[in-house]
């Protein structure tokens, strides 16, 4: 089999997630129409169902939070659509594009503030996720992908 392209380290990347809440409302689309019209370019692409384990790494930081219980089984319920996306200032330009955590407050035009909302759950559903510093895009992108990284 032939091995699949690296990513470019010397290019920025950030690891987008479509969850299963926007992946289930069909919205996988329209986000990634919203990024790729932004200017931004597609490196990796896969629907997954993630393990509890991945999101209790993925998720590592929010460890013993009241909430962390129900986030990695909403996360772990059903297929999401992980992404690598590359671009000068990428990562910076993905969390504007996404708009804040709560969907309810999240500016309208952005991908929450449009196509998020409520839905009286004990979780926050928020259609997407974005890596938010470079450290954490290097690890979550080791995480999802780990083909597309040089082993050291
Ligand atoms: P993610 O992109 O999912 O990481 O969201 P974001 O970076 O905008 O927000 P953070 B703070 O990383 O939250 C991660 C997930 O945890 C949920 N959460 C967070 C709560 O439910 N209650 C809280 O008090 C906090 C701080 C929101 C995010 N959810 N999802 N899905
Ligand atoms: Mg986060």
């Amino acid at each position: 089999m032939p091995t699949p392209d690296l990513l470019d380290s010397h290019k920025e990347h950030t690891l987008v997630l479509i969850k299963p809440d926007g992946f289930a409302r069909g919205l996988t689309g329209e986000v990634l129409r919203r990024i790729e019209a932004k200017g931004y370019v597609l490196k990796g692409l896969k629907i997954k169902q993630a393990s509890r384990e991945l999101l209790e790494e993925h998720y590592a930081e929010h460890r013993g939070q009241h909430f962390f219980e129900g986030l990695v089984q909403f996360m772990s319920s059903a297929p999401l659509v992980a992404v690598v996306v590359e671009g000068d200032r990428v990562i910076e330009g993905i969390r504007t594009l996404m708009g804040t955590t709560n969907p309810t407050l999240a500016a309208p035009g952005t991908i929450r503030g449009d196509l998020g909302r409520d839905w009286g759950r004990s979780y926050v559903e928020n259609v997407v996720h974005g890596s938010d510093s470079p450290t954490s895009a290097e690890r979550e992108i080791a995480l999802w992908f780990p083909e597309l990284v040089e082993r050291s």
